[in-house]
């Protein structure tokens, strides 16, 4: 729920207005697909004004045939309708402990939306790809100068890059939002959805496709939504891991409560509904269990509708609430079909991103 000095903007929680970061109260969700105006915002510049007539979109780099097409071009070509979940690399960031630097997302950087595009492929079979081409760089509009003292001096555009499988694989260009025109905010006129994988690399505002034929290291993709691997490169002498700086990419399974919220009060001696979602990358949801006992028993909940690729699944559970008023303790804990489940401690490798370990609820039963 809210904090009192929680400010809200059409039912969203205000992380920050310039830039502008909003945050859906996740004990609002109640439909598969959010509605543009409930979905979290995650801005680092001022939102460019992108007139989409004058809008062009180019392909070049290691490519035979380089070319920009315009809104008109691009939306006459055959499209794909589909829902893809969304989710900030930083949600339930707010959790951590110690505190941490960064948008104090709880649970709400997440949101799955349907999105109509045009596949990216269509694009890079267009340019006809040289045979070294290994990434796709994808280049927003928007940039400005950080602050950072890691950040290059100058002016710094939003940019991000997806190997060229993937690319091929299930990469839409999106001008559509649940039917209608992209909002301003969420990328308008074009953005990119990479399903699956953290929302950071599905580009808004996209005015450049690069191919490369070497990994790209922008600031985006190895010093920021970046995390520490650490490769074991043998144990001849120290044995030491090697800690090294990769790009985030895929969604780590999670599992969240929506009702009750954190602090709410339910009655004692009756049912609850217990609800929420569950996720993870190009994997379905078998099981979502809930603990009520702060995770000394857990039960299976009962997964709703049915499985969608790279979409969220809703969970429910009736929860029979103990006699005795008191705090109780919820947890849930999403496994996929690969038997992945969700950690119970923080990797402190994974830096201030990709926050999947068990969160604890606590509710009051009065
Ligand atoms: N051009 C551009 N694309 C961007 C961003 C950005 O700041 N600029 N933010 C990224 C991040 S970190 C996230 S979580 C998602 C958020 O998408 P949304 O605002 O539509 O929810 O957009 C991604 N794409
Ligand atoms: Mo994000």
């Amino acid at each position: 729920m809210p904090q009192e000095e929680t400010k809200l903007r059409d039912g969203r929680i205000v992380r920050s207005e310039n830039p502008l970061n909003l945050e859906m109260p996740f004990s609002t969700v109640d439909s598969f697909i959010t509605p543009a105006t409930s979905f979290y915002v995650r801005t680092h510049f001022p939102i460019p004004a992108i007139d989409r007539d004058a809008w062009w979109l180019q392909v070049e780099g290691e490519v035979e045939k380089p070319f920009s097409i315009n809104y008109k071009q691009l939306t006459a070509l055959e499209s794909v309708t589909a829902p893809v979940t969304l989710e900030c690399a930083g949600n339930n960031r707010n959790f951590l402990e110690p505190k941490v630097k960064g948008v104090q997302w709880r649970l709400g950087a997440v949101g799955t939306a349907e999105w109509t595009g045009v596949p990216l492929s269509v694009l890079l079979d267009r340019a006809t790809l040289k045979p070294n081409a290994n990434e796709i760089i994808l280049e927003g509009a928007d940039g400005g100068m950080l602050e950072e003292p890691k950040s290059p001096p100058g002016e710094l555009k939003f940019a991000r890059s997806i190997p060229l499988e993937k690319a091929r694989r299930d990469v839409l260009l999106a001008y559509k939002m649940n039917g209608e025109d992209l909002p301003p905010e969420h990328g308008f006129p074009v953005r990119a959805i990479v399903p699956g994988w953290y929302a950071m690399a599905s580009i808004k505002w996209l005015q450049r496709i690069i191919v490369t034929d070497r990994p790209f290291t922008g600031y985006y993709q190895t010093i920021d939504y970046a995390f520490w691997q650490r490769t074991d490169y043998g144990h001849w002498q120290r044995g030491e891991n090697i800690a090294e700086l990769t790009p985030l990419t895929e969604m780590k399974v999670k599992a969240e409560i929506a009702r009750p919220a954190e602090g709410e009060t339910v009655p004692a001696n009756t049912s609850v509904r217990v609800r929420g979602a569950a996720w993870a990358c190009d994997v379905e949801i078998t099981k979502v269990e809930l603990s009520t006992d702060g995770g000394a028993t857990w039960n299976d909940t009962k997964l709703l509708g049915e499985s969608k690729p790279n979409a969220w699944r809703f969970w429910e559970f009736n929860w029979k609430t103990p006699a005795q008023p008191g705090k109780q303790t919820l947890i849930a804990r999403a496994t996929d079909s690969l038997s992945r489940t969700q950690p119970v401690h923080r990797d402190p490798n994974r830096g201030t991103y990709m926050i999947n370990h068990l969160l604890p609820i606590e509710v009051e039963v009065r």
